[in-house]
């Protein structure tokens, strides 16, 4: 049974409420330690480009894998996790509200996550844990940094069960109706992330933790990082979905349209939540110990995965058009020029949007077995990702801020402010085109990726690389200025701008939608075919790599200065 319309828009209304102070300091906590970590991560970005143009070496002793490693920590996870957790407390609060006690849980939920940062980044900044963002052994770390990463995980948990709660509270107080979207998508996301978070959890507290502090002399690789990648690829979509939040709920407002489907945008996120996390092996094709059949199984889920971002694409395409035509105009692509290109609400996520397609069709590449070969661990898959995750995911992240922090802080997005933004988001663009368009065609040549200058740098493919190198260190140069120009902006959002009330945009239905089926809200029912799924993909080849376990291998650490 779907959802009557007099509802809908009293529950439109009600989102509409302004935010309480004391709700809002708290979102705003997560955000302050996303924009330290992005001023950080990116210092770490533009000297690494630097690095591999072989025209720079690091003073006092410093090495590449330490500063490599703060950059993949800082803006991989930190920046991240920060600002998807604090954004969706506030699509929480927005539309199902928080109590009190879910408040005081959000609140330990965040310090929990500091403690951790602290303690990870700290191990990393004295030189004692290069490990890069994927740690994988037997590359060894000091203890502090695997506990550092614990605790960010079980902080996070605690938000995981605040959301979960919020949304349970909201649904006993409306029997009957469907969740608000934005609530649904939320809950979706924590939950995928929960159950990947399993996978990491896993390995550091039982592989990781016990040998970094002497109880296990070896380690099983092959284990450890297949529990990686249990986790990281589903975290690239922990990523992907906040922005695809905004692009579903948030830019339909912003362009003066509806959304365009409740029930696909529910779908697209149900496939998510599927498909994210039996698909790790598509990281670890080149490896042997995990048959090929199962590599082969993996990758056929891969592709499924692919179906909720052409759902999206689709989807996107349908709002600006009936958007644009609505408005009147006319012909083929008429409804383009209706777009509010001069709003950086709009146009940093649009943005992020164009780079989705070569940035998705480069996955695909990525993910079809033989293709794979030709690219994996060259620096081809860094470019991928700095397209995904620094491109469009980022660029969506600015895009929300520039109307979530005034909100919270009760300011204005000034047209002075939006002038910048739109700067801002064409310094990025023709940052991350020249740089991550370089580092695709240098990973097409062969060009390995994580790897010190001193690895490679007398060797006679150097030379066909360098002038890839020296594009990536322009293009990380343009960017590292659009760094300190978003930290500007927001410290201009957070502090100094006007007083006033910005728009916290969710866009309604439209009076003529067909009403959502209920059975999308069937929780338990996705939750058993994720689980089912995972165990169908998983339980034989772990199976078998428990039972054919090579011996473990010894602890290595990174040498340090190396440049
Ligand atoms: Fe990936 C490696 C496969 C998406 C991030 N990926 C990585 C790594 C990262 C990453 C961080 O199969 C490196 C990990 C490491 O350190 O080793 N990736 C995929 C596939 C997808 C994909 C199949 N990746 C992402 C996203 C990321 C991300 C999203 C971050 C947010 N990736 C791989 C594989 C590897 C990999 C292998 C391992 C490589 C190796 O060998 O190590 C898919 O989800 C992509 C589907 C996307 C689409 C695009 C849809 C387009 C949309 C935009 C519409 C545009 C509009 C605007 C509406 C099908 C939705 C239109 C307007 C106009 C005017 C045109």
């Amino acid at each position: 049974m779907g959802i009557t319309k007099t509802k809908d828009q009293q529950r439109f209304q009600e989102m509409q409420l302004m935010i309480p102070k004391s709700d809002a300091k708290m979102y705003m906590s997560f955000i302050y330690v996303a924009f330290a970590a992005l001023l950080i991560g990116g210092l770490m970005g533009l000297l690494q480009t630097l690095v591999r143009s072989g025209k720079f070496t690091l003073p006092f002793g410093i090495g590449y894998y330490q500063i490599l490693t703060v950059h993949g920590v800082m803006l991989g996870l930190i920046l991240t996790t920060y600002f998807i957790i604090g954004f969706q407390y506030a699509l929480m609060g927005k539309t199902v509200g928080i109590s009190q006690k879910q408040k005081k849980a959000a609140w330990a939920s965040f310090w929990v996550m500091v403690t951790g940062t602290l303690l990870t980044s700290g191990t990393i900044l004295l030189g004692k844990a290069s490990v890069l963002y994927t740690f994988y052994a037997p590359l060894q770390a000091h203890p502090a940094f695997y506990f550092g990463l614990a605790l960010l995980v079980i902080g996070s948990w605690i938000s995981c069960f605040v959301n979960w709660r919020q949304l349970y509270v909201w649904k006993k107080k409306h029997p009957g109706e469907k969740s608000p979207l934005p609530a649904f998508m939320v809950v979706i996301n924590m939950t995928m992330w929960f159950i990947a978070t399993l996978g990491v959890a896993s390995t550091v507290v039982i592989q990781f933790i016990p040998w970094s502090l002497g109880y296990a002399a070896t380690i099983d690789v092959l284990i450890s990082r297949t529990l990686f990648w249990y986790f990281g690829h589903p975290l690239v979509y922990f990523w992907l979905l906040p922005a695809y939040m905004a692009w579903y709920v948030i830019i339909p407002k912003i362009i003066g349209g509806k959304i365009f489907s409740d029930s696909l945008a529910r779908m697209a996120f149900i496939l998510f939540l599927f498909f994210s996390i039996p698909v790790g092996f598509h990281h670890q094709l080149t490896e042997p110990g995990i048959s090929p059949t199962w590599k082969f199984v993996q990758v056929c889920l891969t592709f499924m995965v692919v179906i909720p971002s052409l759902m999206t694409a689709f989807s996107m395409f349908a709002v600006f058009e009936i958007t644009g035509r609505k408005k009147g105009f006319k012909g083929l692509f008429g409804w383009f020029k209706h777009l509010p290109w001069k709003d950086v609400r709009f146009l940093a996520p649009f943005i992020g949007m164009v780079a989705f397609i070569p940035g998705g069709a480069g996955g695909i590449i990525n993910a079809s077995h033989q293709m794979n070969e030709v690219v994996h661990n060259t620096i081809w898959v860094t470019g991928h990702f700095h397209l995904t995750v620094a491109t469009t995911v980022i660029l969506t992240f600015f895009g929300i801020s520039y109307w979530l922090i005034p909100h919270l802080t009760g300011r204005k997005l000034t047209p002075q402010i939006n002038r910048l933004g739109i700067i801002q988001t064409i310094i990025w663009t023709v940052g991350m085109t020249i740089m991550s368009g370089s580092m695709h065609i240098e990973g097409l040549l062969g060009a390995p990726r994580r790897s010190a200058f001193s690895t490679y740098g007398g060797t006679a493919q150097a030379h066909e690389w360098a002038y890839y190198q020296l594009a990536q260190a322009v293009g990380g140069s343009i960017l590292f200025i659009g760094i300190v120009l978003m930290v500007y902006i927001f410290i201009k959002l957070a502090f100094f701008a006007p007083r006033g009330n910005e728009a916290f945009p969710i866009a309604e239905e439209d009076a003529n939608a067909q009403p959502t089926p209920m059975f999308l809200e069937n929780w338990k029912l996705w939750v058993v075919i994720t689980v089912a799924l995972i165990l169908v993909a998983y339980t034989i080849p772990f199976v078998d790599m428990i039972q054919h376990a090579p011996p473990g291998s010894p602890p290595f650490t990174m040498p340090i200065g190396n440049n």
